[in-house]
């Protein structure tokens, strides 16, 4: 293990400790307390769908019950539960997509919601087939694409439109296999009937549509989400910050924005901005007023302001045991119910601010579409006059951060690909030169790194060490998530990773001045990992499927990313799970994912937990297509 893990770790037994002293508790009390976790659970066997249950049914096809009291058997209940994981995680992503449109929906001239990017709004407009988009006023323009964007969600005919973007290959394959997402809404309702008591049973067909509804997350509301974020608040480009805990600073007033939506961070980043309420700090003692994300919140607001990130999933807790946090501000996902609990063991307030993750424990400030600066000013005045409450024997903060590099939009990797060719420094060009490293072989191939961290698998380990084999092997990484944060903290977002690379990797940093892995954003942002390897699929002229590129997410837990991996797949990427979904109850079912679903796609699910091992397989799969490709 490299020394930044072990300092990680350092850490973390250091806050644990602390917050054992403060009379707090963790998730590793938490997950102590559980002892043992259910077995069926984990296998994914045990059904409550209707009533008449809980069914729980062997693993076994020798001894045990078989079937469930409807007599559902264990391939059934296996593919529905897996199933509405696909559901939940679609909701989550395409739902927080929702709510972008909606503010881009309310944008005006003068209103809190603007349109930054206005190039981009007449691009997908015209992408989109909307009529004079190039002429038409932008405010109006930007009404109506949201207004179709909407209709994404609800629209009784046709799939969605990001779909085209695909190579023509790719298209064939969605609709040959009856996989081409329709309607948001649409995909999400007619999986939870279809996995109703008494619907399908036939595992196959259950894998068929939950791809079908993963389809309607990746090329639908995540492309939505992404797409649609930036041209209200910018396209991301390169830019540096910091990460780690080392990023709240003991001599301002920090608040910590948790969750997903970039809605309320924006608005919380303009009203940190204030000078009367800088000026309030100050008065309250404090040096000024200091935003720090966590989670893919964090990752929005690095990405496009360079906001420092405190840390990934499994730091929420330990943000606040630091005893400096004045206000952790959350809106959606991927918050622990457990931290106004954790607050109350300190002097922060723990605020939550959407109807949709009303969390009970402390405060709640609701964000609201019509008047959301009030909201966010409401905020940072909670932080600010809770300065003085904080107990100066509670404060320890880790002095570790590492400096990072962030921003890389499609728009931004292209522009700084470019630059291996032709030094041009301006964001054009296209993606050719990426696809002419990678078939020269300078560059061996990509991989996406995605997803959570989970405490199944050692902190981060997972996603450092995969994404260190990868790149010393001339395989460029593109990183989201709290992977995209591991990576962050362990120093490979950096120019001075390139040591850690390949000799081909190695040349082609140096030259387009980029570290060998590159920030993506956040998970709806994996969006921009599909767009990306479209463009190059197109450019070449084969299907994404041929091309030496894999998707992984070594640390994950949630509905959201077992809803990614099935889009990953569906789009024709080997995706590569380092924990294992709750499926291993049905041999029949795991069939269908590891092998089944290569026959439909091209691509499969491959579970590896050990990531040394992961990036041999990768590494063999990416040269593999290599040869196919004949290159
Ligand atoms: Ni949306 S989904 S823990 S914040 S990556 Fe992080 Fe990313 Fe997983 Fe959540
Ligand atoms: Fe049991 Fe069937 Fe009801 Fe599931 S749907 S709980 S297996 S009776």
């Amino acid at each position: 293990m490299s020394n930044e893990l072990l300092e990680f770790d350092v850490i973390a037994e250091a806050l644990i400790e602390k917050a054992q002293k403060d009379g707090a508790e963790t998730m590793w009390d938490r997950k102590a307390a559980l002892k043992t976790q259910c077995g069926f659970g984990e296998g994914g066997i045990c059904c409550r769908i209707c009533v008449m249950g809980p069914c729980r049914v062997s693993p076994s096809p020798d001894k045990g019950a078989q079937r469930g009291i409807c007599g559902a058997d264990r391939d059934t209940i296996v593919a529905r539960n897996f199933a509405r994981m696909c559901c939940g995680g679609t909701s989550a992503h395409s739902d927080h997509a929702r709510d972008i449109v909606h503010a881009m929906y309310h944008s005006s001239e003068d209103g809190p919601f603007k349109i930054r990017e206005e190039g981009k709004l007449r691009k997908i407009a015209a992408e989109w087939g909307i009529e004079e988009a190039d002429t038409k006023e932008t405010y109006a323009l930007a009404h109506e694409l949201a207004e179709m964007a909407l209709m994404e969600f609800g629209k009784p005919f046709g799939t969605q439109n990001f779909l085209k973007r695909a190579p023509k290959s790719r298209q064939e394959i969605w609709e040959r296999e009856n996989i081409a997402p329709r309607a948001i809404d649409q995909e999400v309702v007619t999986l939870m009937h279809s996995t109703h008591m008494g619907c399908a049973s036939d595992p196959e067909s259950i894998l068929r549509r939950s791809l079908r509804t993963s389809m309607s997350d990746g090329w639908g509301g995540s492309m939505i989400g992404t797409e649609f974020s930036d041209i209200m608040y910018g396209v991301p480009k390169e830019r540096a910050s910091e990460s780690n805990l080392g990023v709240i600073d003991p001599e301002q007033v920090n608040i910590m924005l948790h969750g997903h939506d970039p809605n309320l961070a924006e608005m919380i980043a303009v009203a940190s901005k204030n000078p009367e309420l800088i000026e309030m700090a100050k008065e309250q003692g404090a040096k000024g007023i200091n935003v720090v994300g966590m989670c893919c919140t964090g990752n929005e607001m690095t990405m496009r302001h360079g906001i420092k990130i405190a840390g990934n999933f499994y730091q929420q807790e330990m943000a606040i045991i630091t005893g400096a946090v004045e206000v952790a501000v959350v809106d959606v996902q991927c918050i622990f119910p457990a931290l106004p609990k954790l607050a109350k063991s300190y002097h922060t307030r723990f605020i939550s601010t959407s109807p949709k993750a009303k969390i009970a424990g402390d405060m709640y400030i609701e964000f609201n579409e019509e008047d959301p600066l009030s909201c966010a000013e409401e905020v940072i005045k909670t932080a600010v006059m809770n300065f003085k409450n904080r107990d100066a024997s509670k404060v320890d903060v880790p002095e570790l951060k590492a400096e990072t590099i962030v921003g890389y939009s499609v728009e931004t990797t292209i522009g700084a690909l470019d630059r291996v060719v032709n030094s041009q420094t301006d964001v054009t060009g296209t993606v050719k030169p990426l696809g002419d490293l990678v078939w020269a072989g300078v560059l061996r191939g990509a991989a996406g790194i995605v997803g959570c961290n989970n405490p199944k698998v050692e902190h981060d380990y997972a996603h450092i060490t995969l994404m260190k084999e990868l790149i010393k092997n001339d395989v460029i990484c593109v990183v989201t998530g709290c992977a995209a944060q591991a990576a962050a903290k362990a120093g490979l977002l950096k120019l001075e990773a390139k040591e850690l690379c390949g000799r081909g990797l190695k040349e082609a940093c140096e030259r387009a001045n980029i570290p060998p892995v590159l920030h993506m954003g956040s998970c709806v942002d994996i969006s921009r990992i599909l767009h990306l390897v479209t463009l190059v699929a197109n450019e070449r002229g084969v299907d994404i499927a041929e091309l030496p590129v894999v998707g992984a997410a070594p640390e994950y837990m949630s509905e959201k990313a077992v809803a990614i991996a099935s889009y990953v797949v569906s789009s024709g990427l080997n995706t590569y799970l380092g924990v294992m979904p709750y499926v291993s109850g049905s041999e029949n079912f795991m069939k269908l994912m590891t092998e089944g679903v290569k026959e439909w796609t091209g691509a499969a699910y491959v579970f590896e937990s050990d990531p040394i091992k992961a990036a041999e397989l990768i590494m063999a799969d990416i040269e593999d297509k290599r040869t196919k490709l004949g290159i």
